[in-house]
Order: C-alpha cells, then sequence, then structure tokens
C-alpha cells in the first residue's frame, strides 16, 4: 500500500516540473525578456530576464537584438543603474534596437 503512494507521489513531483517550461514561468511572471548581442536574435543571448538589472555585466553596451515576451514593457537604459538614455521595449514586440544599439546597461520592466 505505502508502495503505490509512493508511485503516486512521484508521478506528482514529475508532471509539476514538466509544467514549469520556459513560456509558462514568463506568464506566471508577467512576462520576460530576451538579449542578443547581433541582429535577429543572433550572437550570444542573455535569455529569459524576468526582473530589474542594475548592470548587464560583459553584455553591457552589447545589445543589438530584443525580444520581449508576455504582457509586461520593458526600459533599457543607457547606462548602468538606470541612468541615462531610457528606451521602451514594448510588450509583444522584438526586433533589430536601432537608437540603443550597443549602448544598453540596464534593463527593468515596467510596473
Ligand atoms: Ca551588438
Ligand atoms: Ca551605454
Amino acid at each position: 500500500m505505502s508502495n503505490i503512494n509512493n508511485q503516486t507521489q512521484d508521478l506528482y513531483s514529475i508532471e509539476s516540473v514538466q509544467d514549469l517550461d520556459h513560456e509558462d514561468a514568463a506568464t506566471v511572471s508577467g512576462g520576460s525578456l530576451d538579449l542578443s548581442d547581433l541582429r535577429n536574435g543572433k550572437g550570444r543571448r542573455l535569455n529569459n530576464l524576468t526582473r530589474s538589472y542594475a548592470t548587464l555585466g560583459s553584455f553591457n553596451n552589447k545589445a543589438t537584438w530584443y525580444d520581449v515576451k508576455g504582457p509586461r514593457s520593458w526600459f533599457a537604459w543607457s547606462g548602468k543603474n538606470f541612468t541615462g538614455q531610457r528606451f521602451l521595449l514594448k510588450a509583444g514586440t522584438k526586433g533589430n534596437l536601432r537608437f540603443s544599439n550597443n549602448n544598453i546597461e540596464s534593463v527593468s520592466p515596467v510596473f
């Protein structure tokens, strides 16, 4: 009897893990932001950002392309700590950056 119970528990755990794929996680948290350092999503990527970053570290001044998934827009800043010029990346859009190309150093969701 206890064997059967354990098996049921295990099946439940596996199912829960599978439910939490990237898309679901993004929906739950209100969306996510992907960046890449070359045009059209190519090159090095920074994927599934879901919160503010005061610096993008080694990715600073590298982003050339973006993809905003989910219902929330994002701000991208030309300086660290949300300083400098602010750019709006609208919810549901993606594409190559123009004015902020190779200039973004911090990002934050628009609340
Ligand atoms: Ca670049
Ligand atoms: Ca910059």
